[in-house]
């Protein structure tokens, strides 16, 4: 694509002046991986052509789509490979498909090992192409893993280098400014989205009945189960709330955290009114008969699953950590209470499910805030503008 298409490219959706975008992201079950998916499907049907690069098809990527491809990285088992170099892999990946797909862009999702993989297939490309690097920061990438003196130095590197950087929250761009001594002007804001088409309230079939058979009010919680997520605490919080209001707490994913969870239902007597139901691709289908969501976690930088919630109509009690309070507005779509404050969860919990009329101003506007502000159809043209502006290289 020549300098001279790219405004038609982006301003004319379906126009046929195709941007042709590597995508990368951790294709387990997750949000970042979730987001670079959905993100990758609605600029295909934009009229982008997209490669997603990665060891295995990401778990949204089910179906077939036109100008969606998949490339997966070979890896070679070796005997000396103890710890096999995934992230050099990924670069021979990615320098392959950009020079044979003639890419424009590669968009990578969470930092580690994806912008420095991006980084080396540029590198390889010696100028042969005029390849531009996006990165998108998710959260632990900054906040935890970046951080270890194993990774910190090649991390800021990476995220240095690249041609554009998006954070998914106000958050994570302060924590980036000030870990990874990236200028503030150089990182761009653009919050994670959801399809209002798939998530949304009052779903079809409705799987009320199998998960509460006693009509007892339905809790909900999605993560993968990492001690960042407090797991334990979900179940403490729904064991005082299922004292008052009579309720069943469905879990969703899973993760090493998984049979401590399990234990605490254990200690706390309530083992027979929480289902785990492991991990699930289709999770607007639970969600949209969850009464509330709960997400306790120590450190979110945005929580996708909480957006996706409230989205589907279930009002969210969760901790202010990081950047929930971007997502979830007080009082508004739900609550926010400190870190590990149980019983304050509890009590606003029971709060939303004792009272009718509560239950349902804070549930609509949970969907009002989640279709408008963070509908794709909003947050997608961000995406394009940034790239154009990449492309361009107007960033600075
Ligand atoms: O950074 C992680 O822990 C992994 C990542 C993921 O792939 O699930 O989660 C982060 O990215 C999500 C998508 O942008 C955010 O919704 C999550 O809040 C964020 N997790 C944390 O910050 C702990």
């Amino acid at each position: 694509m020549g300098g001279g298409g790219r405004t038609n490219a982006f301003d004319n959706p379906n126009s046929g002046h195709s941007v042709k975008i590597g995508i990368t992201c951790y294709p387990t079950f997750g949000g970042s991986g979730a987001v670079a998916t959905e993100l990758g499907l609605l600029l295909a049907e934009r009229g982008h052509e997209i490669h997603f690069v990665s060891y295995d098809q990401p778990f949204r990527l089910s179906h077939f789509h036109e100008r969606v491809f998949f490339h997966e990285v070979e890896m070679e088992d070796y005997p000396l490979f103890e710890h096999p170099p995934y992230s050099l892999a990924l670069a021979v990946a990615l320098h392959d498909t950009a020079r044979k797909h003639e890419l424009d862009l590669l968009h990578v999702h969470y930092a580690i090992p994806h912008a420095t993989s991006a980084w080396i297939a540029n590198e390889m490309l010696a100028g042969e192409r005029d390849l531009k690097i996006v990165t998108t920061l998710h959260g632990t990438d900054i906040t935890l893993v970046g951080l270890h003196p194993s990774f910190q130095a090649i991390t800021q590197f990476s995220i240095q280098r690249s041609h554009g950087i998006t954070a998914v929250s106000e958050f994570l761009k302060r924590e980036t400014v000030r870990d990874f001594a990236v200028p503030a002007d150089r990182i761009e804001v653009i919050p994670n989205f959801i399809d209002p088409k798939i998530y949304r309230p009052g779903l079809e079939p409705c799987h009320r009945a199998t998960l509460a058979p006693g009509g007892e009010k339905i809790i909900m919680h999605i993560s993968n189960f990492r001690p960042v997520k407090r797991t334990e605490d979900v179940v403490s919080v729904f064991a005082r709330i299922n004292d008052k209001v009579p309720s069943r707490l469905v879990l969703i994913g899973d993760g090493p955290d998984r049979p401590r969870a399990l234990i605490r239902a254990e200690e706390l007597g309530v083992r027979d009114q929480v289902l785990f139901l492991g991990k699930h691709t289709s999770v607007h289908e639970l969600l949209s008969c969850a009464d509330l969501f709960l997400l306790p976690s120590e450190s979110e930088s945005f929580g996708l699953a909480a957006l996706e919630a409230m989205a589907c109509g279930a009002p969210v009690v969760s901790s202010n950590a990081g950047g929930l309070a971007e997502v979830i507005e007080e009082g508004r779509s739900g609550y926010l209470l400190n870190v590990g404050d149980i019983d304050g969860m509890a009590d606003a919990g029971v709060r939303i499910l004792s009272d009718d009329t509560h239950w349902k101003t804070l549930s609509a506007a949970g969907v009002e805030l989640a279709h408008e502000r963070f509908s794709s159809k909003r947050v997608v043209p961000q995406y394009e503008a940034y790239y154009q502006r990449v492309l361009e290289g107007t960033t600075q």
